[in-house]
């Protein structure tokens, strides 16, 4: 692209949208008239590529997801979009800063975690891979909550991301479609069949804002489309507002607009559950009626939906879509039951993300009866049929109605409906997909062993190498070529390089560099000095007692009690590194957040620790953030209870960035081990069977594992006595879950093989050349793991969809 062009169409920009010029524009006003250029570019690909689309007739996955993790989209446009040096030298004529506007961007929070930046992985996978595709999701007003550390405490504060707007969507209020709650619903036979009317129901606009999802330098552009609430009539009572009544006229424009105002922090309490449900039959049933919308448009039968349609649903969440779609078939569109069930099933496909019980999402009958009805009827219809075949068709000894019925214990158990309206059921990980068949969902897999099979999770290589990593990205390219950009599986050509001293000294290089600049953004933000030469260990994912970031401070507590008994101890010296959110509601997580600050206080200041240890909590971690650290990561902290992570995905990023891997045999960590092999990685602890044994058995005293470890009985002592300068019981909930609560994820058990692991650390660094070479081999085995493979299976296994690229 001409720098010339680039350079013209910002200075039109400007002069149209905003009317300045470059030397009088604000910084906002030239980020927006930046993004607004290249999102003129990104719209342009995204109409070729429609028609492509509706020219081939060719079948499309639409991918529902309560999250889209996205993170910032203007470099990463410009990545894709392949001119992003061309438009850095345009800026820099106009005397702008490439990399000041990039981070002025701000970062839509709207996900918790793993699962929501799953979604956008894929969406960029897809784009990339030229598979037709659609992302459906919400737009929320507030994305994940805004987190600050207060005298150690984490403190939520509303993360008001669209406060000056989105650069990168485009509103379609004449797409928009309605979304009905409540009310009542009569079935009367109408032509010899059951029509439903509907009265009283509650009417809600869902208005579809569009984000172009740039494939890499290939001019595919697929869409997000993320759905607003709106008001379907006037947007305020105006007789009310004539009469002064201020709070009545803006009630209702407030009530229906909050379905879409606040992401969901929350897997843990019952509050504000009733606008949970509603958020997820909002977008499901918007998403689903413009998908039928536009399937029509094609001319083409709905009895042939499957084969041009495949909807994937991400975790449970979108669940609703099984019984929506049968209800757009049947009640909008005429199909009789049959063939409206086959059809559903045959388009429809379900992921898991979790085999936590809290987590699996159940609905008290009376409230979900009363917020869709029609809904719940279709679901009473769809378990009566289950019921009835289960007794006449399937016929499976000892399998009780009650552990296969969707309704049950007064709940709709939505799991149960995902795996009973889909034709595939998969799990993220290998082990995680096992531990679905033979535990989890053993009835199911049971009733239904075809329908389940394992995608293991990836993430984009573009993303969290080319653009987060760009040093690494160079020398890599130096080193053997730049074709594992368009094809990740390339990196293994590193793998000849393993003993290659200068390729070696290279890498090194670029991981010194990338840690002193994380060293100088934290003492930009923090105001904390860290030393680049110290081992820089990593923990950074939602904070759950699952995870164990207790074990992390556990371990740090010990290494200090350490150097306190002797002084002249000799440790590598290491920088600790956290960075988590943890649910509001989530009491236990909060405190372990308070322990890692207070422990961190004391630890960073005392003189006898002589700078060897630093403990740092990273305030309001996100995608941006982490972009930051993962490249800077010597150790990647893995170390869930086996069984509990279904599989992460933060394990491959710092693999791909040359981070060693301290971790479980859990989730993904057991295929990067096998990638990677045992001996470049760190591995300790429990296994899944051993855990799901010691479950089954509950033969576990957490107390006789502290009578009989020292170093236990201490740092339980300290906890409790106000060593921390925290003497107003504020670890009481951390201790209430350790002793009486008997350690439910193996804290105390896997502690004496956690420390010894992280001793195995120590001695490791100190043989740098071993641990280069290491290092090089985890970036060589890490391009398995790029999404596009684990799109590769699910568009041919699972949605049965082509690319267009030929
Ligand atoms: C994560 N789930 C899994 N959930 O924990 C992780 O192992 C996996 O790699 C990832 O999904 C992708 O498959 C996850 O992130 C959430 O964020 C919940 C969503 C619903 C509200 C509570 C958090």
């Amino acid at each position: 692209m001409e720098i010339e062009t680039i350079k013209n169409d910002i200075i039109k920009k400007l002069a149209g949208n905003f009317s300045t010029d470059v030397e009088g524009a604000t910084p906002l006003r030239k980020y927006d008239a930046i993004a607004s250029v290249i999102k003129d570019y990104c719209n342009e690909n995204l109409l070729a590529t429609r028609r492509q689309y509706a020219k081939e007739k060719v079948k499309q996955v639409y991918y529902f997801s309560m999250e889209f993790l996205i993170g910032r989209l203007l470099e990463s446009n410009l990545i894709n979009l392949g001119i992003k040096e061309e438009f850095a030298q345009a800026l820099r004529e106009l005397g702008i800063d490439l990399d000041e506007i990039i981070e002025m961007e701000a970062d839509p929070g709207l996900g918790n975690g793993g699962l929501g930046r799953l979604a956008a992985c894929f969406m960029d996978s897809m784009a990339s891979m030229g598979i037709p595709a659609q992302g459906c999701g919400i737009r929320y007003q507030y994305g994940l909550f805004e987190q600050k550390i207060i005298n150690g405490y984490q403190v939520e504060l509303p993360d008001s991301w669209l406060k000056n707007g989105f650069a990168w969507e485009t509103r379609k209020a004449d797409s928009s479609v309605i979304v009905n709650f409540g009310g009542r619903v009569d079935l009367p036979l109408v032509n010899g069949k059951m029509k439903p009317i509907y009265s009283d129901a509650e009417s809600v606009k869902a208005v579809p804002y569009d984000v172009s999802i740039v494939g890499y330098e290939n001019k595919i552009v697929n869409k997000l489309r993320l759905w607003s609430a709106e008001n379907v009539d006037q947007d305020f009572d105006f007789s009310a507002f004539c009469q002064g009544d201020y709070s009545k006229a803006f009630e209702s424009k407030s009530i229906v607009s909050s379905i879409s105002q606040v992401l969901y922090p929350d897997d843990s309490n019952d509050r504000g559950k009733v606008l949970r449900l509603k958020q997820e039959y909002f977008f499901v049933s918007a998403g689903l009626q413009s998908i039928i919308r536009d399937y029509l448009k094609l001319g083409l039968p709905l009895q042939e939906l499957h084969e041009h349609v495949a909807i994937h649903i991400n975790d449970t969440h979108p669940a609703f879509a099984i019984p929506e779609l049968m209800r757009l078939l049947m009640d909008e569109n005429d199909l009789g039951w049959e063939e409206a069930w086959n059809i559903t099933v045959n388009t429809v496909a379900y992921t898991n993300h979790t085999i936590m019980s809290e987590a699996l999402e159940k609905w008290p009958v009376k409230m979900f009866s009363q917020i869709v009805p029609r809904i719940f009827m279709i679901v009473y219809e769809i378990n009566e049929r289950l019921m009835y075949s289960l007794s006449n068709e399937y016929k499976i000894p000892d399998l009780r109605s009650e552990d296969i019925s969707i309704i049950e214990g007064g709940c709709v158990h939505m799991a149960r409906l995902a795996v009973v309206g889909s034709h595939s059921v998969n799990g993220v990980a290998k082990v995680h997909s096992e531990i679905l068949k033979h535990d989890v969902m053993n009835n199911f897999y049971r009733v239904y062993p075809e329908r389940f099979n394992n995608k293991t999770n990836g993430i984009t290589h573009r993303r969290w190498l080319l653009k987060a990593n760009p040093r690494l990205s160079s020398a890599l390219t130096e080193v053997i070529g730049d074709s594992w950009i368009k094809k990740p599986n390339d990196l293994i050509k590193l793998k000849d390089f393993e003993h290659d001293i200068e390729v070696q000294k290279k890498l090194a290089a670029v991981k010194r560099e990338n840690k002193t600049d994380f060293a100088n953004y934290v003492m930009k933000k923090r105001g904390v000095k860290i030393d680049p030469d110290s081992i820089f260990d990593v923990q950074a994912k939602r904070l759950h007692s699952y995870k164990r970031q207790l074990m992390n401070v556990m371990n740090i507590i010990d290494l200090y009690n350490r150097v306190l008994d002797n002084p002249s101890l000799d440790i590598v010296p290491r920088t600790f590194i956290f960075a988590a959110k943890a649910s509001p509601s989530y009491f236990l997580a909060k405190q372990v957040i308070k322990l890692i600050n207070s422990a961190a206080e004391k630890i960073n200041n005392d003189k006898a620790v002589d700078g060897r240890i630093k403990v740092l909590f990273m305030e309001n971690y996100g995608v941006s953030m982490a972009e930051r650290m993962i490249p800077a990561a010597d150790v990647s902290e893995q170390i869930s209870t086996a069984s509990k992570e279904a599989s992460g995905t933060g394990n491959m990023k710092f693999m791909m960035n040359g981070a060693i891997t301290l971790a479980t045999m859990d989730g993904a960590n057991v295929e990067i081990s096998e990638a990677v092999g045992k001996e470049n990685m760190v591995i300790f602890g429990m296994s899944v069977q051993e855990v799901l044994e010691l479950n089954r058995t509950c033969a576990y005293s957490a107390m006789n594992v502290i009578r009989d470890d020292m170093r236990l009985q201490r740092i339980v002592n300290q906890l409790t006595t106000g060593f921390f300068n925290a003497a107003n019981g504020e670890f009481n909930d951390i201790m209430r879950h350790l002793i009486p609560g008997n350690d439910e994820y193996y804290v105390l058990k896997d502690f004496a093989a956690y420390a010894d692991a992280q001793n195995r650390i120590d001695k490791l660094y100190r043989d740098r050349e071993n641990w280069q070479r290491m290092s090089l081999v985890n970036t060589a085995y890490s391009g398995r793991f790029s999404s596009d493979n684990t799109i590769a299976e699910y568009a041919k296994d699972i949605w049965n969809v082509k690319s267009v690229i030929k």
